[in-house]
This record gives structure tokens, sequence and C-alpha cells, in this order.
């Protein structure tokens, strides 16, 4: 077999590894069901914020796995929404769907303690009949009893004819996580990497400062508030970066960086709430989105937030999320 074939058969030529092996996987699920978690425990670092609310991710976020001569594109989803209520849940449903067009391999993730039984069975139909490759991956296995995963799995067995393979896990716990990728690696179509080896994910460190403000806003505040908002990094200064000759900057801090953030409200009263008595709420939300970059990226941080109302931000929701 010549160098060509090898790289089309991705195999061992002289003791070396050749051909690529690359796709897309689609992390499905309804909203909550734990697929943010999911990612960011498969990569072993935060690319997605987490919180207990409904309908937290709001983009599609890559976290790219290489190993070997194998890379996977995980995509983290907004969760599926079959009845969206507003412009927002409609672009976070349409952007669910659109990551599972664009997969190789759908897993659809079930959350075991609140299995929607009839949600996900209409999903899972819906990619079946897309002919997506799926598995199906039942999640917070920690948090249920071992005889109700039985049960529970037993539900879903219906489709087994259609489903490539099915897996217990726990995110949170990082359990059953190594089997399902390790099924997905052995899996994945013949292909050129997109990526290059170590690259993590496609998201800048402006974006996921403001999504770090947004998890603590999400954290702390209820109701509609959370969904009534957007945050965004309007300006940063790194003095390790920004050489500041014309000394724009020779206010700010030099021993960390400086992060102006403003956060966007519809109405007036949302704004008095995110701010709280004597500007109690937001001071609050700061400290904790501020605590967590430093323990992120292990330097200091001097974050700045704003918050603005602006009554349309949803309105060209699917440019401004
Ligand atoms: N007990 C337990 N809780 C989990 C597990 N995985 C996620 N959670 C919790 O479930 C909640 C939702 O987790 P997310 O990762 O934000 O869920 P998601 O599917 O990304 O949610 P959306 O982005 O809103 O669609 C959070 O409170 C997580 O801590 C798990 O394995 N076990
Ligand atoms: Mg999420």
């Amino acid at each position: 077999m010549d160098a060509g074939d090898a790289f089309q058969k991705g195999i061992e030529l002289d003791g070396k590894l050749v051909g690529e092996f690359f796709g897309f996987v689609a992390i499905l699920g309804l909203p909550n069901a734990g697929k943010s978690t999911l990612i960011n425990s498969i990569l072993g670092q935060k690319i997605s914020i987490v919180s207990r609310k409904s309908n937290t991710t709001r983009t599609k976020i890559f976290g790219i796995l290489s190993r070997g001569n194998k890379q996977i594109a995980f995509i983290d989803t907004p969760g599926v929404i079959f009845a969206p209520t507003d412009v927002l849940q409609k672009v976070l449903a349409k952007s669910a769907w659109t990551g599972a067009r664009d997969a190789d391999i759908c897993v659809v993730i079930i959350d075991a303690v609140r299995t929607n039984y009839e949600q996900n069975c209409k999903m899972i139909s819906r990619l079946v009949e897309n002919k997506n490759r799926v598995f199906i991956a039942f999640n917070k296995t920690d948090a249920v009893e071992k005889d109700s995963l039985l049960e529970i799995a037993a539900m879903y067995s219906k489709f087994s004819g259609n489903i490539e393979k099915f897996f217990m896990i726990s995110g949170k716990k990082n359990s059953g996580i190594d089997d399902l990728v390790q099924s997905i690696f052995d899996c994945l179509p013949r292909g050129e990497w997109m990526f290059p080896d170590g690259y993590v994910s496609q998201i800048t460190k402006q974006f996921m400062a403001a999504e770090i403000t947004r998890e603590h806003i999400f954290n702390l505040l209820h109701q509609e508030l959370p969904y009534n908002s957007r945050v965004e990094t309007e300006r940063w200064y790194d003095p390790a970066e920004n050489s500041d000759n014309d000394g724009r900057f020779s206010h700010l801090a030099r021993d960390g960086i400086s992060i102006f953030q403003t956060v966007f409200v519809q109405k007036l009263g949302q704004k008095k709430l995110l701010i709280g008595k004597n500007g109690s709420t937001i001071k609050k939300i700061g400290m904790r989105a501020r605590d967590e970059l430093q323990n992120m990226w292990g330097h200091s941080i001097h974050l700045f937030i704003h918050v603005k109302v602006d009554r349309n931000w949803n309105r060209n929701v699917e440019r401004c999320i």
C-alpha cells in the first residue's frame, strides 16, 4: 500500500499514523439537559457557561478534541425548543437544529432526572428521519437510583434499531465520559482536520468574559431578567498587548487586564433590578465574574460593568447573541 492509500485508510505506515479522521459532533438535547456541562467536562476546561436555568446557551460553541490522527469538533447547541414563545427562543431553536444538520454524529443528551419523554421522542424521531447518526446519552446518572435508570433506558429501547449506541453518563461527576468519547473517535469519518493540533475553541477571551458575566446574571437573578439581557465586552485593555503610545489607557491599572462591559436590558425596571439597592446586585455579579475570570486565566482582572436600557436589543437577536 502506498502513502496515498494509507492516508485514505488512516492506518499505520512505517510505524507512523497517516491519514486523518475528522467529524462534527453536535451535542443536542432539551434545555437544561446538561449539554454545556458535558462539553466542558470532555475538554477539561470551561468553554460554555452553565446554569440551573433553561436556555443558558445562546449560540453554537465549538470545542475541539484531537487525539492521534483523529479530531472531533463538538458543537454545543442551545436546547431544542418545540414551541418557541418569543423571538429569542425561535433563534435558539433554529440554532440547535442547524447544529444537528451540520453534524456527522448527533449525541442526544437526556436528563435522567427530568425525562421529558414525549419531547425527547419527538427530537430523536426527527433526527432519525433526517438520517442523522445518533448516539443517546442518559445524563445526571449521579442523581438517579439505578433501578429508575434502567426503567428510563427501557422506555427508549423502541429506538434501538436507529441508535448507534446508548450511554449512561454524568457530565458533572465525569463518569461514563471516556467511553462516550472513545466511541465517537471510533466512528469518525475520514477527513482532513479543520483545526490545528492543540486548538480547543473558537471563542475569544472577550466573548468568554461576557459569557461569564451572563452566567452570574443567570445565577443571581430570576424570572424574566436573565432572558431579557445581553452582555457585551465593549473595551479591553491588556498592558501586555497594548503599547498605549498615545496614553489613552494611562489611567488604567497596569497589573492586569481591564475589561469594560455593557449589559443591555429592555426596560428601566430591569435596569433597577440588575443594579440593586445602592448597586449591591451588579457589584455582586461583577465580583463573582471577576473572581472566576481571575481563577480561569491566572492573572488580575479589573471588571467594569455598565447597565444600559435598549428596548430593541433582541430585535436583531440573530446578530447580537
Ligand atoms: N446532578 C447533575 N447535574 C448536572 C449534570 N450535568 C449538568 N447538571 C446540571 O444541570 C443544569 C443545566 O446544565 P447545563 O450544562 O447548563 O445544561 P444545558 O443542556 O447546556 O442547558 P441549556 O444551555 O439551557 O440548554 C446545571 O445546574 C448543571 O449543574 C450531571 O451530570 N449531574
Ligand atoms: Mg448550555
